[in-house]
């Protein structure tokens, strides 16, 4: 167990890293909206949903089994967002971002948080819950009329049900994305991970890509994970404390 003076050591071991790094990858996971009032999707089971577990909810299946239900789930995530403001975790990932030569953020999270708090070196491997499209022939929709009790609403183009522009289980991650995701994590010499179970894959396999091409890797994680053991560097603690101490650290003079 690291005492207070081995976790003062490491955050000074990651803010040297991160000072002469030439190219910082990120990936990032519901834990760093947790401090936004986001639930993560350990906590979503005991949320609203508790009955349902995400996984059951976030899948084609799902979604074909009762298309109402998981348009309801989704509703009520996206009208959390409206509540909800980016924290101290997103907004020292921007001044990352404006620090360092080169840059890439890949978020799991379909909040939209990295994007309000200034981050533009960004890809969302998981879609964007502000964004719908159609479920047949994936036209964007803007706008929609309200649903019934028993069905999402429909596209105005085609007619079928509109979804969430989300990917879920056993779905393809816009194709975009991961290729930069992975050529990120093959040419960074330092990859931060930050509130992630890395349980959920293709994403949680970036961080031993980074690893195998020579990166160091720092996780930002209140618990252990799989990931833990085959880290460089392991922070515990709150990423809306602990990526601020980074930035502080590594650029003293810099800081907002
Ligand atoms: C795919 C969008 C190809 C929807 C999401 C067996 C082995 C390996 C892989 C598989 C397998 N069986 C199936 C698979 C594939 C599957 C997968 O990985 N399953 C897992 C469960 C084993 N993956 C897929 O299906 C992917 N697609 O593989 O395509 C394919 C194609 C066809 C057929 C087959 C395969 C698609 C995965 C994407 C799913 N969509 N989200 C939505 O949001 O509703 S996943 C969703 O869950 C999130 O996006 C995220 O990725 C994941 C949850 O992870 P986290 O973000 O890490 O959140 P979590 O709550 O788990 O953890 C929070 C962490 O934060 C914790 O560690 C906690 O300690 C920490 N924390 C909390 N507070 C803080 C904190 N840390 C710091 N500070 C704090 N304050
Ligand atoms: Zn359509």
């Amino acid at each position: 167990m690291t005492g207070p003076d081995d976790e003062h050591a490491e955050v000074a071991a990651a803010a040297a890293a991160l000072r002469d790094a030439r190219f910082v990858a990120v990936l990032t996971g519901a834990g760093v909206s947790a401090e936004s009032g986001v639930p993560t999707f350990r906590d979503a089971l005991t949320g609203l949903w508790a009955t349902f577990d995400p996984r059951e909810l976030a899948t084609p299946a799902a979604f074909a089994r009762n298309p109402k239900r998981v348009w309801d789930w989704y509703a009520e995530r996206r009208a959390q967002l409206a509540r909800v403001e980016p924290n101290a975790a997103h907004r020292a990932l921007v001044d990352i971002e404006r620090q360092v030569p080169r840059f890439l953020l890949a978020t799991q999270n379909v909040d939209g948080l990295h994007a309000r708090a200034g981050s533009r070196a960004l890809v969302e491997l998981h879609g964007n819950l502000a964004r719908v499209r159609c479920s047949a022939c994936a036209r964007k929709a803007s706008r929609w009329d309200a649903p019934t009790d028993a069905a999402p609403p429909r596209c105005a183009a085609c007619g079928a049900y509109l979804r969430p522009d989300v990917v879920w289980f056993d779905e393809l991650l816009p194709a975009g994305a991961l290729a930069a995701a992975e050529d990120a994590a093959r040419s960074c010499d330092l990859m931060l991970v930050a509130g992630t179970s890395a349980e959920v894959y293709p994403a949680a396999g970036l961080p031993a890509a980074a690893r195998a091409a020579g990166a160091l890797v720092v996780e930002i994680n209140v618990h252990e994970t799989p990931l833990t053991p085959h880290v460089d560097v392991a922070l515990r603690g709150p990423a809306g404390a602990l990526l601020p101490a980074l930035v502080r650290a590594a650029w003293p003079a810099a800081v907002r």
